[in-house]
């Protein structure tokens, strides 16, 4: 790992950080990527390693001209991406379908599919050319199993796993990975964001269980990532030990 260079998207919080974490403890030279500006640093001043191993970028990648301008402007010492981790993703709302929110539909939909799709179409052909690279998607046990009110959302990460396959299939005869980590339920800001900010309910979601940590989502990404180059870890399923499905969690209130 040591000097490979890791593109990390939505770094600036939960997953993201903590794979920033893992990967500049073993030596990699970092991007990392998020709108809020402020996080990054902070995250950027709180990891242990040379500056000069970090590469910091205010990035919407629902933006797909400035994904095109962040990748193509790199300096040439961060060009060669040796592992994209498309992580940077939101649910909003969890509406009956027929009294969704456009809005909600839209955010989800250009963030958790295009913004994937755009990061993985300017950096992938890079890899094939050097013969070398891996992509690392964040899905979800929500692109398995279809919850009531997971509607757009689970059908966003159902994409995401069509989309890791395709890429798997797109890829074959070259050296380059594709790996899905797909997580069930993790304490992070996600549902403060899905909520839009109920704070309150955002904690009910976690109440009485023991959820996966952040930490334990990137050991899992960092295994992957670590493998002997000739193995494809295609997808993992992951959930704590307290939940059995999307829906069955075991609760000590
Ligand atoms: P967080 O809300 O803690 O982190 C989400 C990250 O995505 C933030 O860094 C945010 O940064 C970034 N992000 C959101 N929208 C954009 C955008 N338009 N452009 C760039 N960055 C963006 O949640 P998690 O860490 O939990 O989520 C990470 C991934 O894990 C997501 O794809 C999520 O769907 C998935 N996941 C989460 C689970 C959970 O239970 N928490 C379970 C399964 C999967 P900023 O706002 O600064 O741009
Ligand atoms: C996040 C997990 O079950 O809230 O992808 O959809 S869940």
């Amino acid at each position: 790992m040591q000097n490979q260079i890791v593109f990390i998207t939505g770094a600036s919080s939960g997953i993201g950080a903590a794979c920033a974490r893992i990967f500049a403890h073993a030596g990699a030279k970092l991007i990392l990527a998020a709108r809020r500006w402020e996080r990054l640093q902070q995250l950027a001043n709180s990891l242990d390693i040379p500056s000069e191993k970090i590469h910091l970028l205010q990035l919407d990648v629902c933006d797909r001209l400035a994904v095109e301008s962040a990748i193509t402007n790199l300096p040439s010492s961060w060009k060669n991406i040796d592992i994209l981790i498309n992580n940077a993703g939101l649910s909003r709302g969890l509406s009956k379908l027929q009294e969704g929110d456009f809005q909600d539909w839209e955010e989800m939909i250009d963030t958790n599919i295009k913004g994937l799709l755009y990061l993985t179409r300017y950096i992938v052909p890079g890899m094939v050319e050097r013969n070398h690279g891996h992509v690392i998607n964040i899905g979800s046990i929500a692109g398995h199993q279809t919850y009531p009110g997971g509607n757009v959302y689970c059908g966003t990460k159902a994409a995401v796993k069509a989309i890791s396959e395709g890429l798997k299939q797109d890829l074959l005869g070259t050296p380059v990975r594709v790996t899905s980590v797909d997580p069930g339920m993790i304490e992070t800001e996600f549902s403060q964001v899905r909520f839009h900010g109920d704070t309150e309910r955002a904690k009910k979601v976690y109440a009485g269980v023991k959820p996966l940590t952040p930490d334990d989502v990137a050991d899992v990404i960092f295994f992957c990532a670590t493998r002997a180059s000739h193995v494809n870890i295609n997808e993992v399923i992951l959930m704590p030990v307290d939940q059995a499905s999307a829906t069955l969690v075991n609760r000590q209130l």
